[in-house]
């Protein structure tokens, strides 16, 4: 496909995975995100393209699922065993929209730039890998989320290694995607830190900087993060790619139910 009507080539050519520009703009991304765990090309999108990739999901927002919970950090079911302001038993409050893969439109330029060959080529490199794959299922390939006022995500460890994300309407106020670098490592859980950040008591967190078109890179295994309460105005609209190791990686019925209430393909 031709990505020049979507991405500015000029600022990250991502369209030639065999060209020297490409090559060199990898490995400038891979140190960004190596070092400080996350990765924001603002702009990736160009300014007509990101509106019309909003456009093109802003209808959809009527038909988004709603979940709401109060979860743990880790999404682990509480403990009960420890006081309830222990990491392992205190819970954050998270609510938003989500529509599925199968809900996007076949034809739309957002489906196209997720499939774009060039698009996974360099996700993979920026994230170290060989080679990545699409997301094998129907529901959770490609979401979008929707944040509309008093919404947010409360503090989290992600479970994958990795997540990307394509800003497509930023929020008039609030809404910022925020987190801790390092707040815990494969040596240690670091329960005490983490306590202050739901005690509101960690200082200031780092924010990463997304306007709409902005694509992020994220590893959120052990940096603790959230998205602010949006403020009133503009719904936050973020599309989620998902890329694999393996193929035909595919969610379990009950997984679906929960996620975007329905199992089944819709269209
Ligand atoms: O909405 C986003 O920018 C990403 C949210 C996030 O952290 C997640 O989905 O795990
Ligand atoms: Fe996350």
């Amino acid at each position: 496909m031709d990505l020049s009507n979507l991405v500015d080539i000029d600022r990250y050519p991502v369209h030639e995975p065999g060209s020297e520009a490409c090559a060199a703009l990898s490995r400038q991304c891979r140190g960004v995100l190596e070092e400080t765990g996350s990765l924001a090309l603002e702009g990736f999108l160009l300014p007509a393209a990101a509106a019309r990739l909003a456009a093109e999901v802003a209808p959809l927002e009527k038909i988004s699922f709603d979940v709401e919970q109060d979860h743990t950090v880790y999404f682990a079911p509480r403990d009960l065993s420890y006081p309830g302001d222990h990491p392992k038993c205190a819970t954050v409050w998270s609510s938003k929209g989500g529509i599925s893969y199968d809900q996007i439109p076949e034809g739309s330029d957002l489906a196209a730039l997720y499939r774009s060959d060039a698009i996974r080529e360099f996700v993979a490199r920026v994230v170290g890998l060989e080679k990545l794959f699409l997301h094998g299922d129907p529901l959770a390939a490609l979401n979008v989320n929707y944040f509309r006022v008093g919404q947010s995500l409360g503090w989290h460890f992600d479970r994958a290694d990795f997540a990307t994300t394509l800003l497509l309407q930023e929020p008039l106020a609030g809404g910022a995607f925020e987190y801790y670098p390092d707040m815990r490592s494969a040596a240690g859980e670091n329960f005490d830190g983490i306590a202050k950040v739901l005690r509101g008591d960690a200082g200031a967190p780092v924010e990463v900087p997304q306007t709409a078109g902005t694509l992020s890179l994220f590893r959120g295994r052990h940096a603790l993060h959230r998205v602010a309460p949006v403020g009133p105005g503009k719904t936050r609209i973020v599309a989620v790619l998902s890329y694999t190791r393996q193929p035909g990686q595919v969610f379990q019925d009950w997984e679906r139910e929960l996620f975007y209430g329905h199992s089944e393909p819709i269209i």
